[in-house]
């Protein structure tokens, strides 16, 4: 039986990690470690933490003490990092806070798993470690860079970060790759594209999008819109996760994307349409709605000023996990937005109750001025 310590799982991907794992395996023990920052919420894991498999620890990654009372008291097979402060326009804001949870949260995870998973030295005075064990670093493909037209991030890709947040990230990989060569620390890092799904939190493009079309409220577009992004549901992150933790090769970065590169306006433009749709199929999604039907239209969207240092363009080659571990996704853009949407149209007051607190004031802010 493993055990795993997942961090960040009550923010978005966590928690579908969270749920993917509970569902998938009879046999395992999971503990959640997160500081439930805004952008985690219990509630969204409340219902699998009556799951006696589960338990949850309220506690910061940067926070040494909490760190090692954990490892002390669980023999933890697996730390799966997830948590971090993941917006780039917060960064932006705040860049300081994205150093230490990014940062210094991600040394001080590898710290406390590689003390408690020592046995003993090898001939070379290298750690030797419990067998079995693996820290598994979730990073993304921001911290390749930005693209032009043509192109995609392999894991030879040297990276080139632009903005505070993917700096962050990057300078975390470098620590974690640090962990594994100099003491030779059982690791793998994932680099994904952007994910869409379930229980995302509205400060990001699409949970944004579908908030303010149910409000009748503007669509806010960076620059022109042209910026491409390679969405994958969340879903399949998690299953190439699951898939790295137990068949990756130890040391190795994998790149985990869909081929699915949208341009923001077009994801905008069909969030729209499919919205609209599915009001007139279906009478009881009505109430989501607070303006009429016919409101749901191209109208509300309004380009703003972009976003300083914007990216151009992501686009993950896939090959190694593909070729290497058999990882394909399987839900195709179509099908998972419709899901998505559908989930936030039945999911309103989990929306209202992650955005009760600063967010109208956060959303003021970055909007305000725009
Ligand atoms: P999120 O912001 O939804 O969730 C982050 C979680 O981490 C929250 O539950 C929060 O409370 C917790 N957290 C934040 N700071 C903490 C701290 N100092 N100590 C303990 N817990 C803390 O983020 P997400 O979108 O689920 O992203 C999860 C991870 O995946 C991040 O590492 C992110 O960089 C990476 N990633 C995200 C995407 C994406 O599209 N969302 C794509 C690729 C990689
Ligand atoms: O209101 C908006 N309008 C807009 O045009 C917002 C919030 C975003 N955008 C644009 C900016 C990006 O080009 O949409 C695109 C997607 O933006 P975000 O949802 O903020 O995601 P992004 O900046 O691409 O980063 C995401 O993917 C990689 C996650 O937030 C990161 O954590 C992950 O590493």
């Amino acid at each position: 039986m493993k055990h795993y310590l997942v961090t960040g799982g009550a923010g978005f991907i966590g928690s579908n990690f969270v749920k993917y794992l509970l569902k998938k395996y009879g046999d395992l023990r999971i503990t959640v470690l997160d500081d439930l920052t805004y952008a985690g919420n219990l509630g969204t894991i409340s219902d699998n933490l009556k799951d006696s498999r589960l338990d949850f620890v309220k506690a910061n990654i940067t926070d040494q003490n909490a760190v090692k009372s954990v490892f002390e008291k669980y023999e933890i097979d697996f730390v799966v990092n997830f948590a971090a402060e993941s917006h780039v326009d917060r960064s932006i804001e705040n860049p300081q806070l994205f150093l230490e949870t990014n940062i210094l949260g991600t040394q001080n995870m590898l710290d406390m798993a590689k003390k408690s998973w020592i046995t003993g030295k090898d001939s070379n005075d290298y750690p030797v470690y419990r067998k079995g064990v693996k820290f598994l670093q979730v990073s993304t493909d921001e911290v390749y860079g930005s693209l032009g037209e043509t192109g995609y991030f392999t894991e030879n890709t040297p990276l080139a970060p632009r903005s505070p947040y993917s700096a962050s990230k990057a300078a975390a990989d470098f620590i974690v790759l640090a962990y594994a060569e100099t003491y030779k620390l059982p690791i793998n890092i994932t680099r994904c594209s952007n994910n869409y799904g379930p229980y995302h939190f509205p400060e990001k493009l699409i949970p944004l999008i579908i908030k303010n079309i149910l409000e009748g409220k503007k669509l806010p577009v960076y620059g022109d819109g042209s910026n491409v992004r390679d969405w994958l549901f969340v879903e399949d992150h998690c299953k190439a996760i699951d898939t790295v933790l137990t068949k990756g090769k130890i040391g190795e970065v994998y790149n985990v994307g869909g081929h699915n590169e949208m341009k923001n306006i077009d994801i905008v433009k069909l969030v729209i349409s499919t919205i609209r749709r599915l009001m007139e199929e279906n009478t009881e999604y009505r109430s989501a709605l607070k303006t009429g039907i016919e409101s749901i239209n191209d109208n509300l969207i309004s380009f703003v000023k972009d976003r300083p240092g914007h990216d151009q363009r992501y686009a993950i080659d896939p090959a190694k996990i593909s070729g290497e571990l058999g990882w394909t996704p399987e839900t195709c853009f179509k099908d998972g937005i419709v899901k998505t949407i559908r989930w936030y149209l039945e999911n309103q007051d989990w929306v209202k109750e992650v955005t009760s607190g600063d967010y109208r004031e956060y959303y003021d802010r970055i909007y305000g001025n725009r």
